[in-house]
């Protein structure tokens, strides 16, 4: 079988899920990075890949996958082990709320096209201003779900998708104290190998400046 090839830029949150996921479940895969600072992900090449013109488009199983929530669900679904969604419907609803909550209430208002367009000198209150919105809200949801984790005590998609929006919210100074069990589940899940190698300063498009071993 083709080893899989992973189109996406060290720093995109999007892309570090999709890392994370094929880390957890033991899948090899290559990086291609796309630099989002470069505008690569508009290139002809990339575009006839992932029209929606974003990071990461995942090549697995002869075909181009885009959208991160559809590649994680895509891989929980034709890789069983090591899962990423309990068993209980109930559970497995509870953290599907959480990964919308992250990738489709707060990620789109933060995205880099958004805010270019809402003002480069607006940028960091912006972010700040949504992701601590957000974060309000979630850390209020989670104190009725999660247990070591952001649903029970096994590691899901909630986590996986969390983390990254951890740290974009860190670069841009959020107060992370008044919320601290998202940042007990952030510290908890970037013990695990699967996080901690998806980071993205142990990308091979980091700058120098910021890697890490
Ligand atoms: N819903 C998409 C969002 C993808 C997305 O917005 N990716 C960002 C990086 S996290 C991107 O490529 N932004 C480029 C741009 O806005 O031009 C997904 O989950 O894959």
């Amino acid at each position: 079988m083709e080893t899989p090839t992973l189109y996406a830029y060290y720093r995109s949150s999007c892309s570090w899920r999709v890392r994370t996921t094929l880390n957890w479940k033991r899948i090899d895969y290559e990086t291609i990075p796309i630099s989002l600072i470069k505008d690569e992900q508009k290139t002809p090449e990339y575009s006839s890949l992932n029209p929606l013109q974003v990071v990461p488009t995942l090549k697995i199983d002869g075909v181009s996958l885009t959208q991160s929530i559809a590649i994680l669900e895509y891989l929980e679904e034709t890789r069983p082990e090591k899962p990423l969604l309990p068993r209980d419907p109930i559970k497995r609803a509870l953290v599907r709320s959480l990964v919308q909550a992250i990738a489709s209430d707060t990620q789109p208002v933060t995205n880099l096209r958004v805010v270019k367009y809402a003002g480069e000198e607006r940028r960091d209150e912006w972010l700040n201003y949504w992701m601590t919105y957000a974060f309000q809200r979630i850390e209020v949801q989670l104190a009725t779900t999660a247990g070591d984790y952001c649903v029970g005590n096994e590691v899901t998609l909630a986590d996986v998708c969390l983390v990254p929006q951890v740290y974009n919210a860190n670069r841009v100074n959020v107060d992370m104290s008044k919320f601290p069990t998202i940042q007990r589940i952030n510290n908890k899940c970037l013990e695990l190998d699967a996080f901690k190698k998806a980071h993205p300063h142990r990308q091979i498009d980091c700058p120098d400046e910021l890697k890490e071993n």
